[in-house]
């Protein structure tokens, strides 16, 4: 298999030369191996969730339209994406009970390891969800939130917390459809039921049902994964920092942290500032502990401390083949498998944190509340060790890192216009921002890692599109250096001009991908602002090179939320004509979006720019 074309980065491809010298396979040989796909699977035909099958759907002929337990090919699809989005509405959720458990532990002084440290955000939230906060003690009030939250993943019969967010015209629409989603983990449950043989059998009962779990994820547990994440670890204010595999150190121990949630990474963040952790890194000949982050968990301390972020989805194996990494220290999602293959070819040590995501061969170090400072010393060590074991003649770290700012959180991107949106409503009146466009999510080795990431934001900022963005999708941005001010040169003049002003980039960071709630709120305080819903705002979303559950519940819930949604490639739900044509139409006229499927990202700017001119239109601008 050549080298061309599987990315457009000089790093991926003199580590994708190198992997070939070490001998060591990455996602694009067994990509390779795996071709010529199962038709079946890729349209969403195939069923084996129970052992009547496995059954395989055929659209054409006579035979076999049916599986045996004689669902059909709308049926079968519908019940396979609603089980897509479910997984994904679960992780982002898990994620955030995680960090829930995490902000409990220390509001019930269980743990001395981590801190409230924006006390003023703590209380903020408390008074918005209605909980007394003025004169209470700062323990007491986070044990309110964090009680109110737990009952937000149960079984309620009223709605989530932060549905008090959404505009009023838009809970309307969802209550009118009866999607409006009541406990985070009931409507993931409620999903898996639906999906078992002989429950929900009508394909757009399941789809709207994919809607309520979707939002469930959005205004549920995604949103209280980035809003206790901020509690605990600090509300985001824009900041420098670097990227691409460049960020590594030849002379220092290099620890790459890898996975979403902020509670290991920050601790070990922690750590690596301990005098005795630093002198024993000295001793070993190393000039100090280089953290650098992959994915979304590098997103995350990229938002909040500055840490330079390596990689994203696809450029996770290509850093282990520099050599030079002593340490991956993982979490959860989308950490591949074959790392820990790659790791034992190198000195590098694999770790594995959490009791709910083991990877064989790796070590694994389990983390909890209360322990994490002691494992996160622990793992430090073991990088420190590892330094030792460095070959020097298999190291190679290739490029220079690029600058980039990041950090804008809604509460930076307020603060920095005053405390109101108004300004940015007024940019948006006069056209010099003709609208916002997130976007977001990660690689597919299906298509030319961050092409289609680049060349979008690149044709949207020219057309005064403002984008905010997250998750993979951040690292291409950085790389093609779109997120610094001097970024803004590559801008339409209205944007470019609104750009100096603020001396912002064209392209905001505004975090990993629970933080897509972040956007969801923006767009919720912009409608508000202006009294309308939020279908009525000239934005979009795109997530052009995706590939997980994850990401489709994302797009899902913006969709919900009537955001009109591009996605690079389409879910395996083509092979039923109601699921695809709900998708790509039927929604718009019931929730006020739906999205759209280009590979292409400049066709795909041309579709957000005529979406962002119509509604703009509609607001009579
Ligand atoms: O949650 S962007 S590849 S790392 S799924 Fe995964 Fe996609 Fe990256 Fe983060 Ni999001």
């Amino acid at each position: 298999q050549g080298l061309e074309n599987l990315s457009i980065w000089n790093d991926a491809a003199s580590m994708l030369a190198k992997a070939k010298k070490d001998g060591v396979e990455t996602v694009w040989d067994r990509l390779h191996e795996q071709r010529n796909e199962c038709a079946f699977c890729a349209q969403g035909l195939s069923c084996s969730k129970c052992v009547m099958g496995p059954c395989r759907i055929n659209m054409k002929g006579d035979k076999r339209q049916h599986g045996v337990c004689g669902a059909d090919a709308d049926l079968t699809v519908a019940r396979n994406f609603g089980r897509f989005v479910a997984a994904g509405a679960a992780s982002h959720s898990d994620h955030g009970r995680d960090v829930l458990d995490t902000f409990a532990a220390v509001a019930e002084g269980k743990t001395k390891d981590f801190q409230i440290r924006d006390e003023a955000k703590l209380r903020r939230i408390a008074s918005e969800l209605g909980l007394a906060s003025d004169g209470q003690p700062i323990d007491a009030i986070a044990r309110a939130l964090a009680d109110k939250f737990y009952q937000d993943y149960s079984s309620r019969s009223e709605e989530l917390s932060f549905l008090s967010r959404v505009p009023e015209k838009r809970r309307t629409r969802w209550a009118e459809l009866g999607v409006t989603p009541r406990g985070i983990d009931r409507e993931v449950v409620e999903m898996m039921h639906r999906t078992h043989m002989g429950v929900d059998c009508d394909a757009t009962n399941i789809c709207l049902h994919a809607v309520r779990t979707a939002l469930a994820d959005g205004w549920g547990g995604s949103m209280i994964a980035t809003e206790l994440s901020d509690i605990l670890f600090g509300t985001p204010r824009p900041t420098a920092s670097k990227v691409n595999l460049g960020v590594l150190r030849k002379d220092m121990v290099n620890v790459l942290v890898h996975g979403h949630s902020p509670v290991v990474s920050e601790t070990i963040l922690a750590a690596a500032k301990d005098q005795d952790i630093l002198a024993e890194a000295a001793k070993a000949g190393a000039s100090g502990i280089n953290i650098a982050g992959l994915c979304c968990t590098g997103n995350e301390v990229l938002m909040r401390q500055g840490i330079p972020l390596a990689g994203n989805h696809l450029m996770t194996e290509l850093a282990l083949i520099t050599g030079a990494v002593e340490l991956m220290v993982v979490d959860y999602q989308c950490i591949m498998p074959s790392l820990v293959r790659i790791a034992a070819c190198y000195h590098t040590r694999f770790v594995s944190t959490q009791d709910k995501a083991k990877f064989p061969g790796a070590t694994h170090v389990p983390f909890t509340p209360e322990n994490a400072r002691d494992k996160a010393r622990e793992v430090l060590r073991m990088a420190i060790e590892a330094y030792t074991k460095r070959k020097p003649e298999r190291v190679e770290i290739p490029g220079q890192p690029v600058d980039i700012m990041t950090g804008f959180s809604n509460e930076a991107v307020l603060e920095a216009l005053g405390g109101t949106p108004q300004p940015l409503i007024d940019a948006i009146k006069v056209g010099s921002v003709r609208g916002v466009v997130g976007i977001v999510g990660c690689n597919n080795p299906k298509l030319t890692h961050d092409y289609c990431h680049t060349n979008l934001a690149k044709e949207l900022i020219k057309r005064d599109i403002l984008v905010v963005v997250t998750g993979c999708a951040t690292v291409a941005m950085g790389k093609a250096g779109l997120l610094t001010p001097a970024g803004a040169e590559q801008a339409g003049q209205g944007l470019a001009s609104v750009c100096k002003a603020l001396g912002i980039p064209p392209v905001l960071h505004v975090g990993s991908c629970v933080d897509n709630a972040r956007i969801l709120h923006l767009c919720a305080i912009l409608a508000n602002a202006l009294g309308v819903d939020m279908s009525d705002l000239p934005v979009a979303a795109s997530a052009p090179e995706w590939y997980s559950e994850k990401a489709a519940a994302i797009g899902l819930y913006a969709v919900s939320c009537g955001i009109y949604t591009h996605l690079g490639l389409p879910p395996h739900i083509t092979g039923s004509k109601t699921v695809t044509n709900l998708a790509l139409n039927g929604l718009e006229d019931v929730i006020g979006a739906s999205f759209a499927v280009e590979p292409d990202p400049f066709k795909a700017a041309e579709l957000i720019d005529k979406r962002i001119s119509t509604k703009r239109t509609a607001l009579g601008l």
